[in-house]
């Protein structure tokens, strides 16, 4: 449990997804915690110290204990407070493992999707038609593995690791296709995923975590301008 004699720190970026990962994660399993913001052209003595291998955030410190790397994050927290809040990795090993081989899968979407702050605009149709490849494989894996039904099953008692993926990563799509100007989910093409993001969207404790809109339209618009990758 997490007692009032634990000390839970997340340093991390405001707009950043992968520190988003894990402030959702915290939320979702009702584990209080402070929050630091770092400044990414100034990193703090602090986060150098904490993550000296890639010095980048999220970077959580337990008791005084830093570890790096979200995903990481993900399954110490849910290791360490199994009674807390849904359980973020399903028990059984092989389901345990699809999950873990479908988080990565989305990692590489999150990638993809970086692909597309480019004023390029070739670049740009050549990154969306992958995005729809993989949200494809995406889908059809969820359905085969998760949605059997076909319908996205989603309320906060069973939120895990591919939900809190999921939501970041496509989380802000509407923004992103006002910003870039193209479809980022097609409904026609994935209606899984399409109805799986706009039900994540809508729970309070997700809307929690997202960064005010205004914020991440002037990040996205920052980014396009100065040809930055996420
Ligand atoms: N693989 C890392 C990626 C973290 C990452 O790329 N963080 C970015 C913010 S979005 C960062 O700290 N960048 C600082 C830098 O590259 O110097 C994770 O999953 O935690």
């Amino acid at each position: 449990m997490a007692e009032g004699n634990e000390k839970v720190v997340l340093h991390g970026m405001w707009g950043s997804p992968y520190v988003k990962r894990v402030e959702l994660a915290l939320k979702i399993k009702g584990i209080p915690f402070e929050y630091v913001e770092e400044d990414l052209s100034n990193k703090s003595p602090l986060l150098l110290q904490y993550n000296p291998v890639h010095k980048k955030v999220p970077v959580l410190v337990h008791n005084g204990k830093p570890m790096c790397e979200s995903l990481v994050i993900l399954e110490y927290i849910d290791e360490t407070w199994p009674n807390l809040g849904p359980q973020l990795l399903p028990k059984d090993p092989y389901q345990r493992a699809q999950v873990r081989f479908w988080a990565s899968y989305i990692q590489e979407l999150l990638d993809k999707l970086g692909k597309l702050i480019t004023n390029d605009k070739e670049a740009q149709k050549k990154a969306i038609e992958e995005i729809y490849e993989k949200q494809k494989i995406l889908e059809d894996g969820m359905k085969e593995f998760f949605f059997p039904t076909g319908q996205p099953e989603v309320s906060v008692e069973k939120l895990g690791i591919l939900e809190i993926m999921v939501a970041v990563t496509l989380g802000a799509f509407k923004i992103q296709e006002e910003v870039f100007g193209v479809k980022v989910i097609d409904p026609e093409k994935n209606p899984l995923l399409f109805s799986w993001v706009n039900a994540l969207i809508e729970l309070p404790v997700v809307k929690e975590i997202a960064p005010p809109r205004e914020k991440v339209i002037a990040l996205f618009e920052f980014l396009l301008q100065r040809g930055i990758k996420l």
